[in-house]
């Protein structure tokens, strides 16, 4: 067996992996965990991601020919980036700006925009304190604030072609939208650079693709 072997969800930490792996062109079997049964606490999920959290994949080829898994969505991508050779620039500079804007996502849009997101839709019944969802709409907007600087001078992310770092970033923008449904409140309309590279993203065919392995765009409405 050579197929990657996918274990994830249709949330925007896991739909990345499907959209990378479907843009790279690569083999890969898809598993799901359903986080809402509570199957990322099963034994066997849990050797692959400590942590207990979607996504992971296990490569069967890893880097010395056995099997290889990997958890953190940041790390899988550059992962599979560098196994293919695709979706991270070649350009020494480029390449460093890509990575730095992965980490980006995974030390601020990841955590702030899901904190923003808990205390927004289960805070009204566990939280009469308005506090916490305000503290993270703020830190919300400031960090769309600054990817929205960012687009406005840079087609993608990184110059003029998609990469990783776009596929870590902008399912999260759609979430704010389609799940969270706070579009309206954060004032999504007004970050303009930003929403039209999130409608170029999606509606590129290997990504349109990479949602439907696990039903990205239907996740809003149940
Ligand atoms: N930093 C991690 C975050 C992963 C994460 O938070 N996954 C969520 C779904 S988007 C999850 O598995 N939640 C289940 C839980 O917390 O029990 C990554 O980027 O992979």
């Amino acid at each position: 067996m050579t197929n990657i072997q996918l274990y994830s969800l249709g949330s925007p930490n896991g739909i990345k992996i499907p959209i990378a792996l479907e843009e790279m062109g690569m083999a890969y079997d898809v598993h799901t965990v359903d986080i809402l049964k509570g199957e990322q606490f099963a034994d066997s999920f849990k050797k692959l991601n400590p942590n207990c959290k979607i996504p992971a994949i296990v490569d069967p080829q890893g880097p010395d020919g056995t099997p290889h898994s990997i958890m953190e969505s940041g790390a899988i991508l550059l992962y599979l980036a560098e196994k293919s050779g695709k979706l991270l620039p070649e350009n020494p500079s480029e390449r460093s700006e890509a990575i730095q804007w992965l980490f980006f996502q995974a030390a601020n849009i990841g955590p702030m925009f899901g904190a923003f997101g808990h205390f927004h839709t289960y805070g009204k019944d566990n939280c009469d304190h308005p506090y916490p969802e305000a503290r993270f709409a703020t830190e919300t907007q400031r960090l769309l604030s600054i990817l929205n600087e960012r687009l406005e001078s840079h087609e993608y992310i990184v110059g003029h072609t998609y990469s990783i770092a776009d596929i870590s970033i902008f399912p999260w923008v759609i979430w704010l939208n389609m799940f969270y449904k706070a579009g309206n409140q954060l004032k999504l309309e007004s970050f303009s650079h930003v929403m039209a590279w999130v409608n170029k993203c999606s509606s590129r065919p290997a990504t349109i693709r990479g949602f439907e392995v696990y039903n990205f765009t239907e996740m809003g409405k149940t």
